[in-house]
């Protein structure tokens, strides 16, 4: 161990991925769980723990971080930190690391898989075909066409860029709504989620959830979307109000929805599980082997560089913008 000492001690703030705890382990004193497990060990080594391990759907709350007196950092593998209570950290110094970037592709491509298995409704062809329909009852009713349709991003970060791209070989056209406009890109600005809904046929979310995002789709932009439009979630529950879209799918207010993300995960209204149009997914969006290991192993390497007195590699911009 040259430049991390490993009686370092770092706190799980939740149950993480196998890739990520394997390496802290390895390198510092693993508290696993510690403040939900043992509750009395938690109260004698709070003093001590100097590092957070999260992940992008782990809460790291106010409460939590008021309760570690020595913390120095929270290193979150995901590039989601909505979990984690950024003022608090803030004002006690504490830097916030994620992981962006390593995995712009793979969010995409299951996007892109989303879209398609929305409109083409491959998961429901593939019951069709387990289920006998197909010899019982012959071909399964004809699906949408994606290639050449409209695609409306809500969101135009990392990930709405590597969408944007991939949907370019769809012949699909690009408009999409953000805070600011993006001049230099070569997709065209809409002000407002609920006008960019009414002109597309594919409504794609991928903003940041938070505060600022939440329930930024509502029954308004399902009303504009319409009957024919498809909405695709990839970006946090919170943001997708899912009391509205359950109703907008079960009335037909639009046609359909492919989801990633939930509001209360790992639970799934039963409501929206009976729907036939829709499609859902366990929260797989980076979910390859080689993108959450490189997710793990930059949420590890930012810990290491801070405890070896290093600058860490991807700090969240709240912190980059405090100068940490
Ligand atoms: C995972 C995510 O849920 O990156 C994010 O923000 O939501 C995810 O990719 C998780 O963070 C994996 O540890």
């Amino acid at each position: 161990m040259s430049d991390a000492p490993s009686d370092i001690p770092v706190l799980t703030a939740a149950r993480l991925s196998p890739l990520y705890t394997a390496s802290l382990a390895a390198r510092f004193t693993l508290l696993d769980r510690l403040h939900q497990t043992d509750p009395a060990a938690f109260e004698r080594l709070a003093p001590t723990v100097r590092a957070v391990a999260a992940s992008g759907d782990s809460a790291v709350p106010g409460e939590l971080i008021a309760r570690l007196p020595a913390l120095e950092i929270i290193s979150v593998m995901g590039v989601g930190y909505d979990g984690v209570d950024l003022p608090a950290a803030l004002a006690r110094g504490v830097v916030v690391t994620h992981t962006p970037d390593v995995l712009n592709d793979e969010v995409a491509d299951t996007a892109l898989g989303l879209m398609l298995c929305a409109a083409r409704q491959l998961p429901q062809a593939d019951r069709w075909v387990r289920e006998g329909r197909w010899e019982r009852e012959g071909p399964m009713p004809l699906a949408r066409k994606m290639s050449g349709a409209r695609l409306g991003l809500v969101g135009m970060g990392r990930i709405a860029k590597a969408i944007a791209h991939r949907a370019q070989a769809f012949g699909m056209s690009i408009a999409y709504t953000a805070r600011s406009a993006k001049p230099e890109l070569p997709y065209r600005h809409v002000a407002t989620p609920a006008a960019l809904a009414a002109e597309v046929d594919f409504l794609v979310v991928i903003t940041p959830g938070g505060a600022g995002t939440r329930h930024l789709i509502d029954a308004v932009v399902l009303q504009a979307l319409g009957p024919k439009g498809i909405l695709v979630s990839v970006a946090r529950g919170s943001v997708v109000d899912e009391a509205a879209l359950i109703d907008a799918l079960e009335r037909g207010v639009i046609g359909g929805a492919a989801l990633d993300v939930f509001e209360d995960e790992p639970r799934v209204p039963e409501r929206l599980r009976a729907l036939s149009h829709v499609v859902l997914a366990p929260h797989v969006g980076s979910a390859t082997t080689q993108t959450r290991q490189a997710m793990a192993d930059l949420a590890f390497d930012n810990l290491v560089c801070h405890f070896g007195g290093r600058p860490v590699r991807t700090p969240v911009p709240e912190c980059r913008a405090a100068g940490r």
